[in-house]
Order: structure tokens, then C-alpha cells, then sequence
């Protein structure tokens, strides 16, 4: 890698977020986009798939597929591509420790025609679950795919878990202006999550944004390229104006730190990868890096 990894995480954690280009090589990106686009056609062909509704599974956007949730779940050999070893280093770097998987992703693609379009928000929730389903309330949650979707002011915070966890995006396509890029305001991990603030509305949230949107930056990226940024870096996207037929995918999963443990909270135990550490894998291409 050209710059070091210390560098890199430095300026991650001034910023909130960075982009290392060439992580993958373009044969390796050729070979992701057929595992996504297989568990995709494999999906719609029933109504559920590797026992998740499809309804629920894939996200629409007009009569695009947008998002396909529990990616590492149902496209297994899609993970070794969470295993590179560049990731893996530049996580357990910012981290401090060895990390495991604290979401399975989700591929968020683009797809011109489509109207997705995402607000300015934070990843501030954790996926967890209670040790004793009976003992509470589950509308008061965010339930999906067996699991609860818990915010900072659903648990004890005694340090700000969300700086102990990163989202890694891997960019299997150019992202780009035109279509639909992701942007984040640097700098803005540093306020924790909002909910804390005492703001249960978004007022405070809509303030800081107005008041920072001017700095906000586009993470255009090449396909082959991994951006990191902590879960409550503000984030938000645009519709793809691109011409028809370009897609913008983005496979992006959650890691956290193996050692934290939420009071009151487990973390879920019915898939392997986010209990085992991850390891880094051989077999990629390295060259790109170079
Ligand atoms: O990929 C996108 O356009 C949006 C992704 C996003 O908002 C998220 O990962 O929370």
C-alpha cells in the first residue's frame, strides 16, 4: 500500500472516514458482482430464500432491486471478500483488537431509474438480543430477521461503542456523482450518536447538518476500492442520474471490536462469523495494492 497503515488510520479517525483505492483487483470485482447477481436472480425466483422471506430480503426502488439485506448470510461465498487482508489489518489497526462481524451487510445498488435516495442519518443502532425474549417489549424495537435492531438509548453506554465498530463498503462499482455516490460530513463521528444528545426528534441531528452540509464530501471511489467509515460518521445518498443501465453496488458490512460486550445485551450466536474472529484469507490478488 502506498500510504501506511497507520497514516490511513489516523486520518480515519480525524475524519470519520477514509477510502483505500485498489483494495480489489477488477477480476476479483467480476467474480463478487456474479455471486451478488446469482443470490439475486436466486431470490426472486421464490418466495423465500435460504429461509428469509424475499419480500423482506430485497429492498425495491421503482422496479429496480435496490438492496439485498443479510448479504453474507445468503451469498456465503461472497464473505471471503471481508477477509482481504488489508481490511482486516486496517480494522484490527483502528480497533485495537481482533474483530468479528457485527452485521451479515447489505449490497446497496444503485441501479439508474431507480429513485433511491437516503437522507442524512447515523448506522446507530447495534444487532442484538435480549437473553430472555419473554422479559421484553419487542415494539419498542426495530425486528428483522430474528434479530433487534437496539439504539444507544435502548442501552447502557458507558464509552461510545460506535467508535469500538466500523462499516467497511466495499465499492464493487464506481461510485460516482451521477450515480448516486455516497456522502458523509467529516468530522461528524466525533458527536457520537444524536439520540444521546437528548434528541429523540432529529432537531438537533437537522441542526448540526445544516450547519455542516457545506463541508459534506462525496466518497467517489473506484470499483475495486474500500471505504471505512465509524457507524455514526453522518451519511446520506442521492439518486442515480447515470445512464441506463449503470449500476452502483456497495456491499457494506458492520465489524466490531471481538471484546465489547453491551449490559443487558448478547450478541447474536446463529451465524459463525459474527461470534470467530475474522481472519485474513490468501488467495487475493495483492498487486493492486502494490
Ligand atoms: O449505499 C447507499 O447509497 C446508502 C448506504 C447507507 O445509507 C447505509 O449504509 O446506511
Amino acid at each position: 500500500m502506498h500510504t501506511s497503515i497507520s497514516g490511513l488510520v489516523n486520518s480515519l479517525q480525524t475524519q470519520g472516514f477514509i477510502t483505500v483505492e485498489n483494495v480489489f483487483s477488477d477480476r476479483e470485482m467480476d467474480d463478487f458482482t456474479r455471486l451478488l447477481n446469482q443470490s439475486i436472480e436466486e431470490a426472486l425466483s421464490s418466495e423465500s430464500y435460504k429461509g428469509r422471506p424475499t419480500d423482506t430480503l430485497l429492498g425495491r426502488a421503482n422496479d429496480t432491486v435496490w438492496t439485498l439485506w443479510e448479504l453474507y448470510g445468503v451469498c456465503e461465498e461472497g464473505l471471503r471478500y471481508t477477509r482481504h487482508p488489508a481490511i482486516i489489518e486496517i480494522l484490527e489497526t483502528a480497533l485495537g483488537e481482533p474483530v468479528v462481524h457485527a452485521s451479515p451487510g447489505t449490497m446497496f445498488d444503485k441501479v439508474a431509474g431507480g429513485d433511491a435516495s437516503i437522507g442524512w442519518h447515523q448506522d446507530s443502532f447495534f444487532i442484538m438480543d435480549p437473553p430472555d425474549w419473554d422479559a421484553i417489549d419487542v415494539s419498542k424495537y426495530r425486528y428483522q430477521f430474528g434479530h433487534l435492531h437496539v439504539r444507544p438509548n435502548q442501552m447502557n453506554m458507558d464509552e461510545d461503542y460506535y467508535r469500538k465498530s466500523l462499516i467497511v463498503r466495499i465499492n464493487v462499482d464506481e461510485q460516482t456523482s451521477e450515480n448516486g455516490v455516497l456522502r458523509v460530513l467529516p468530522g461528524s463521528y466525533l458527536e457520537g450518536p444524536f439520540e444521546l444528545h437528548g434528541d429523540q426528534t432529529g432537531k438537533i441531528q437537522s441542526a448540526y447538518v445544516e450547519a455542516h452540509k457545506s463541508e459534506a464530501i462525496e466518497c467517489v471511489a473506484g470499483r475495486g476500492s474500500v471505504t471505512f467509515y465509524y457507524p455514526t460518521t453522518l451519511h446520506s445518498s442521492g439518486i442515480s442520474t447515470a445512464a441506463a443501465g449503470t449500476h452502483r453496488r456497495a456491499a457494506a458490512h458492520r465489524m466490531r471490536a471481538s471484546s465489547i460486550r453491551v449490559p443487558g445485551w448478547e450478541w447474536p450466536t446463529d451465524w459463525t462469523p459474527g461470534v470467530i474472529a475474522a481472519e485474513a484469507e490468501a488467495g487475493f490478488d495483492l498487486s493492486p495494492l502494490s
